[in-house]
């Protein structure tokens, strides 16, 4: 009885040690899920000193940010109405000087062909010879003046012009397209009212239902007193070209093929200067 008593008691004292081990086990579980389910304290910690700094300073970057944005957009639309607002200046001004060119054209200078109208409040014709020849003849100067004494084909200008072939009434080849390249500008030791130039008229035309491109050499001078370009006849057929830059415009010139032997006009287009 001894042994089985003995061996009762351990027995009984092995469960209890058993018993209070699952015990505190499962205590320790619904601790660590009570742990899990409690809501977080309120915050009892201050606030951190560097977000407190910071936050305020980080909401004042993005307002300012917004407003940096905003005023851009504002620029933007600004900028847009003054190119706008400029264009429309100058399309205006343009309009305007056209329109004060011809009139100017239909008053005419008072000079008779060939002469040189001074202008301003001492009004005098000059001989187109004495323009840019390096001395006063106009009393205000304006016959060597650096506008009137700009050549305005300088050598490398190249000029275009469409053509409208069934106004064409004189060349045998009635071009549709016509370019001027500027090969040579000299000035004569003599006769400095005029600049020789040296150019490359390309024609484009229609035959026989192909396009063909011919390449003619021509010579012949830049008048400063009349601004005016004539191209000697390149050809055998005794037609020039002659194109006059009119008014405040220095970008075309308006071209005529004339007979050389009449000065008859058969043919005409404005050659706009390339940029
Ligand atoms: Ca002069």
């Amino acid at each position: 009885h001894k042994s089985a008593g003995d061996s009762g008691f351990s027995l009984s004292y092995t469960q209890s040690a058993m018993n209070l081990l699952l015990l505190s086990g499962l205590l320790a579980l619904v601790g660590v899920g009570m742990a899990i389910r409690r809501p977080p304290p309120e915050s009892s910690c201050p606030p951190c000193p560097l977000q407190e700094r910071w936050l305020p300073l980080m909401s004042r970057t993005e307002n300012t940010e917004l407003r940096i944005s905003r005023l851009s957009t504002r620029v933007d639309d600004l900028r847009q109405r003054l190119d706008s607002a400029k264009e429309k200046a100058q399309e205006y001004k343009n309009k305007y000087l056209d329109l004060q060119d011809r009139v100017d054209e239909l008053e005419g200078t008072g000079c008779e062909r060939k002469y040189f109208q001074c202008g301003g409040d001492f009004p005098k014709c000059i001989s187109d010879i004495l323009v840019c020849d390096g001395h006063n003849d106009c009393e205000n100067g304006h016959d060597e003046c650096d506008k009137v004494c700009a050549n305005l084909v300088p050598a490398g200008a190249t000029f275009e012009a469409v053509l409208d072939p069934n106004t064409d009434t004189c060349t045998q080849r009635k071009p549709e397209h016509l370019s001027v390249l500027i090969t040579g500008v000299r000035k004569a030791d003599y006769y400095t009212s005029r600049v020789k130039i040296s150019a490359h008229i390309t024609v484009k035309f229609h035959a026989g239902g192909v396009t063909h491109e011919a390449v003619l050499p021509v010579k012949g001078y830049y008048n400063y007193a009349q601004r005016m370009l004539v191209f000697l006849p390149p050809e055998d057929d005794g037609l020039g070209i002659i194109c006059i830059f009119r008014g405040h415009r220095t970008d075309r010139c308006y071209a005529s093929i004339m007979r050389e032997a009449t000065l008859d006009p058969c043919s005409r287009f404005v050659l706009y200067k390339k940029e």
